[in-house]
């Protein structure tokens, strides 16, 4: 393989790896704007305690996880809170939120009902947390 080759197979599979885990952009609605955010959510208790969580989050309209791909749907005031914060709010409830990794601490206080290897494996799965400097 020539070494053009090579780089070019390297940004290839770099380019995939990122559309599996890509974050979607808000949009604009008529309340505020919405994100759909990916979860690693397994079963309705997920669903809840997701759901239940982002329900207090300073700004937050709405919340609806679809159990069928893990995605959660979030209306939002963007004056007050952002993407960012809260996909950090569901990564402390012990989930993936998009790119960022789970707590860990969190998750291994979520009931094991919810823990992998359960109802299955998560959608999505981000193996090396990302320290934040
Ligand atoms: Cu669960």
């Amino acid at each position: 393989m020539s070494k053009s080759m090579k780089v070019l197979a390297v940004v290839v599979f770099f380019s995939s790896s990122m559309v599996a885990i890509a974050q979607n952009e808000p949009i604009k609605v008529p309340k505020g704007h919405q994100i759909e955010i990916q979860t690693s959510a397994i079963c309705e208790m997920c669903q809840h305690a997701i759901e239940y969580d982002l329900t207090f989050a300073k700004g937050v309209k709405s919340a609806d996880l679809n159990l069928d791909n893990k995605v959660v749907t979030i209306v939002y005031n963007e004056n007050k809170i952002t993407p960012e914060e809260l996909r950090s709010r569901i990564t402390k409830v012990g989930y993936h939120a998009d790119f960022m990794a789970r707590d860990s601490i969190a998750y291994e206080n979520l009931p094991m009902c919810c823990k992998d290897g359960n109802h299955g494996t998560p959608k999505i799965q981000v193996p090396t947390p990302r320290k934040n400097n």
